[in-house]
């Protein structure tokens, strides 16, 4: 396999030159003119080497084998820490096709754009072809990738988060499908020319989707979301555009079992921006007694209807890739024993031990230890120890909490839907929709104050629908009225219940009302006994809330008029929010579903009178 001059590894048994699989790889290595092509397998061994290999060079500390075994910290460049939610752009033919939420660049001028960055950007590097499925190989609801990146660092992270290697290319080659996307850090070597630990461009970022096409090109960036190209770009973006033409959805929602003490099962998906605790309620353990919650999935749920005529999800990821500041044996006890070993760190603190570490973790912070930028590090001494967007990347068959058959490929069948965000006021703890079309609404209305989760300012709030704001791959408003479509199609005892939950309310000293947490579980519980036809709600102008006292506070230390707060509608509050939803849904124009228009027009009648 000649490929203009690079030098070929590990090039698939089975694979011939004139398939479109090394026709596009060998249209990328013409373009970006690496070293050599690397067809990654995806096992253990090469998993191994190429961590030893990010070890030598500076990019990967290996940390204590006895305390951490098989763990490592990666530090990226300062420049480089986040989502950049301003240089990821829509592609669509049409402009409006993006909608008013999305950047929108004209796919032509675009491409023109990239492949002026994507020459002879892997110069010096070698070209990694990544072969990876979005949910389990062969499931129905799953689908197919090839992401080819010049960083070694993504390769071990795809290992961790997709089901990645030889059995995934076996099926691509099997079906003829998979989506494209192409990765590059966009910081080419010259001959001798020494490489960074972190090499990107800290000037120039791309995070490029062609909806149309279902092409992923991502330039400039090591980090998260921006690189690892199976989870928001691929399992989101363009797998909400191939949803919404095919019928079907693609969520940023984690996915739970929940177990009642009498051993009755109930399956909850829950939207939530990101860094708004859905790592958390995935592996929540209930305070309340005889309560059980599993995992399937924490970040990312795709939904189909099956022949039962019910919605059935998988989580289509293999791994998790959750904040690391606050998380702790009190916050999610599961997540600390899922990072025991095995795992990647990226931007926390190193102890002395040679451990990790990060605000929150413990209740005392080491005396000593390396921060996320490599300097010296003390309590007190200004600096935050890891950056607050640092995360862990882990296999999920690590958490003792997984449902045992959480890679069923036929996925489970969902009862209940949680929208929720960050808000200090107004939003209650909890409230029911009336039905499937008041749900789409409570949904469309989501809001949320702003994390370190995206490059920008931290607190602020804004609309951030079904959790999709920066991640629905075409216009919001025909995201509505595809969900709007889904249910109409669909027998409505089947449908999932709908929900929204604020654990983030506060009083006016800033205080929490809600202790959150594993407490979330008395939240849960009502949500079951609502599935069950059990628990007693009372109407409002926003959704039905809990019944006085239907919600279990037994062993909860709450005051009464913190829980009458967080469960009060506060009519004068809601015809405010109603005038910032007014605001929100002008910016969709025509394209705003009348039956959201219609839902908006009610509340405001409602709660002015009321
Ligand atoms: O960097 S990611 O997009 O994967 C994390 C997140 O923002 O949820
Ligand atoms: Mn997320």
């Amino acid at each position: 396999m000649a490929t203009a001059g690079a030098r070929v590894e590990g090039f698939p048994r089975g694979l011939t030159a004139d398939s479109a699989i090394v026709r596009w790889v060998n249209e990328v290595a013409a373009l970006t003119t690496p070293d050599a092509i690397y067809w990654c397998d995806g096992s253990k061994a090469e998993y191994d080497r190429l961590c030893q290999m990010l070890v030598d060079a500076g990019t990967f500390i290996r940390l204590n084998p006895k305390l951490r075994p098989d763990s490592f910290l990666a530090r990226s460049d300062p420049s480089d820490v986040a989502r950049v939610e301003d240089r990821t752009f829509i592609c669509s033919a049409n402009e409006e096709d993006a909608g008013p939420t999305n950047n929108w660049r004209d796919p032509v001028e675009m491409r023109k754009t990239l492949t002026g960055l994507f020459t002879g950007s892997m110069r010096g590097r070698t070209m990694y072809v990544i072969p990876f499925s979005m949910g389990p190989v062969g499931s129905p609801i799953g689908r197919l990738g090839i992401e080819i990146t010049d960083s070694a660092y993504v390769v071990v992270n795809m290992r961790i988060m997709t089901r990645m290697g030889t059995a995934a290319l076996d099926a691509i080659l099997e079906t003829g499908q998979f989506v494209p996307a192409l990765h590059s850090v966009g910081a080419p070597l010259a001959p001798g020319e020494k490489d960074v630990v972190w090499p990107c461009d800290p000037d120039r970022k791309y995070i490029v989707h062609f909806p149309e096409t279902r092409e992923i090109w991502s330039y400039g960036s090591g980090y998260g979301g921006n690189a690892l190209l199976g989870k928001k770009c691929y399992s989101l973006r363009i797998a909400s555009v191939i949803a919404r033409d095919e019928g079907w959805l693609a969520e940023h929602m984690m996915i739970i079992r929940v177990t009642s003490p009498d051993g009755r099962v109930k399956h909850m998906a829950g939207a939530f921006p990101s860094a708004c605790g859905k790592t958390n309620l995935a592996m929540l353990e209930p305070t309340i007694p005889g309560w059980k919650v599993e995992t399937i999935g924490d970040d990312i749920c795709w939904m189909k209807f099956d022949a039962d005529g019910r919605l059935h999800a998988i989580n289509p990821e293999a791994g998790f890739f959750g904040v690391e500041p606050g998380t702790s044996m009190f916050t999610n006890a599961n997540a600390m024993r899922t990072l025991r070993a095995n795992c990647i760190h990226t931007n926390c603190g190193l102890t002395d031990d040679g451990d990790v570490w990060w605000e929150g973790m413990t209740k005392e912070p080491p005396a000593h230890l390396i921060d996320w930028q490599g300097q010296d590090w003390t309590p007190g001494c200004g600096r935050l120890a890891a950056h607050p967007n640092a995360r862990f990347t882990a296999p999920a068959t690590q958490n003792p909490a997984i449902a045992p058959d959480w890679e069923d490929p036929a996925g489970v069948p969902i009862d209940a839907i949680m929208f929720g965000g960050r808000r200090t006021g107004v939003v209650p703890l909890i409230r029911e929709g009336f039905n499937w079309e008041h749900g789409v609404f409570l949904g469309s209305i989501q809001s949320s104050e702003t994390t370190a989760a995206a490059i920008g300012a931290v607190g602020m709030l804004r609309f951030d629908p079904f959790a999709m704001l920066p991640f629905c791959g075409y216009n919001m408003a025909d995201y509505w009225a595809h969900w709007l479509r889904v249910g109409a199609s669909a027998d409505p005892a089947k449908l999932p219940r709908i929900y929204y939950v604020n654990w983030f309310r506060r009083d006016a000293q800033g205080r929490f009302m809600w202790p959150g947490f594993g407490e979330n579980s008395r939240v849960i519980e009502w949500i079951f006994g609502r599935c069950s036809g059990e628990d007693d709600a009372v109407e409002t102008p926003i959704g039905l809330l809990p019944a006085p006292g239907a919600l279990d506070t037994r062993g909860l230390d709450i005051d009464a008029s913190d829980l009458a707060a967080l469960l009060a509608v506060d009519s004068a509050a809601w015809l405010e929010e109603t005038a910032a939803i007014e605001q929100h849904y002008a910016k969709f124009g025509s394209r705003l579903p009348a039956q959201l228009a219609a839902s908006l027009a009610e509340l405001k009648r409602q709660v002015a009178t009321a």
